[in-house]
């Protein structure tokens, strides 16, 4: 039988936690033949509450579920670990300047990108989602000298995703027929999502839905603004769908993308694109055992190349602030 993978969750008592931890003991994240050992990161506060989730862990009686631990300290949190979900982060609050909140998440990305550093196992492969999650990875990612850049990556699958359901929508085909699609730049309202080179059943998406105006006023903006419009909708922010992207992520990420298909994640910039190096810019990429691969050669017209420099200059100020702090 295999040994179990360690796969730590920060923020593990808060809502996006509370939808991911189930799925994966369930198996969705690694698949149904990898048994998974949990460990939970929160802020003392929030012990009991995790608490209470590991109890409910335990009632579903998982065949692969081997353990849980909980813990409000970074290197009981990292030791070993093989998957980092970085979920746990500073919200924005009303009045918050933007260098307030990058500073606030200085405070916990730049901890435990050390303790990742010094403790997780040499496989380790790193997930943040917590906003602002490119410039969180860009903290990690800085205070991980040790674990190579290509391990750390920022969610904007969710985002794909909703392009994904927007697109099939339009076009009245099912998801599944829906291929190749970009999400480029930062996890905010800034980011392009680009059909100019997905497919909708093998045909080029942008030619046959072939309306400009639905493409500006109404696809880039539904899904960039998706996240506010949950909250609007809900009351609460994204977290069933957020947890879903994450596995999904994770899974794509050992399992591979599908031949001729790619997927995107935020990761750490080689230059390729323009996107200056280092910064944590989502890329379309191609995915296999646990690495990934920028696809290259994607001609980008002025329309596309506009959005894509907006959201990198968005990517640029934030780097710029957070390296003012001395946080990268
Ligand atoms: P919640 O506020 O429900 O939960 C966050 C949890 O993190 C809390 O339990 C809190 O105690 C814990 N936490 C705070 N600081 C911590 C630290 N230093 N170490 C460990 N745990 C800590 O938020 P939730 O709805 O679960 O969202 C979590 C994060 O995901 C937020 O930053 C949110 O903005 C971000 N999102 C990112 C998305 C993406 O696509 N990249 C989409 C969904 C979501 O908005």
């Amino acid at each position: 039988t295999r040994t179990p993978v360690n796969v730590t969750v920060t923020g593990a008592a808060g809502q996006i936690g509370y939808s991911l931890l189930f799925r994966i003991a369930a198996g969705h994240l690694l698949g149904p033949d990898v048994p998974v050992k949990l460990r939970l990161l929160e802020i003392t506060p929030a012990l009991k509450a995790a608490e209470g989730t590991a109890m409910e862990l335990d009632d579903c009686a998982f065949p692969l579920l081997r353990g849980i631990e909980i813990t409000d300290d970074l290197k009981t949190a990292f030791d070993g670990s093989n998957v980092a979900l970085l979920v746990g982060a500073m919200p924005r609050k009303a009045g918050m300047e933007r260098g307030d909140l990058l500073s606030a998440n200085g405070g916990i990305f730049k901890p435990q990108g050390r303790a990742i550093n010094d403790h997780a196992a040499d496989d380790i492969r790193v997930l943040v989602v917590g906003n602002p999650a490119n410039t969180n990875g860009l903290i990690a990612a800085s205070n991980a000298p040790d674990v190579p850049k290509t391990r750390f990556s920022a969610m904007t699958r969710l985002d794909h995703n909703r392009a994904v359901a927007q697109l099939a929508k339009k076009t009245g085909a099912a998801v599944t027929e829906i291929s190749n699609l970009t999400i480029w730049g930062n996890h905010s309202a800034t980011q392009y999502p680009d059909i100019f080179h997905a497919k909708v059943g093998g045909k080029n998406a942008a030619e046959l839905v072939n309306d400009q105006a639905w493409l500006e006023n109404d696809f880039i903006p539904t899904v960039a603004k998706r996240g506010a419009a949950i909250i609007e909708a809900r009351g609460l922010s994204s977290a069933a769908s957020a947890a879903s992207a994450a596995l999904d992520h994770v899974r794509t990420w050992f399992h591979g993308t599908a031949e001729g298909d790619w997927t995107s994640m935020g990761i750490v910039s080689d230059g390729s694109y323009g996107v200056p190096e280092g910064l944590v810019s989502s890329f379309p990429v191609t995915t296999k055992d646990g690495d990934y691969q920028i696809v290259q050669g994607l001609e980008l017209d002025a329309f596309s190349r506009e959005r894509v420099d907006a959201s990198v200059a968005e990517l640029v100020s934030e780097r710029d602030e957070v390296a003012k702090l001395g946080l990268v």
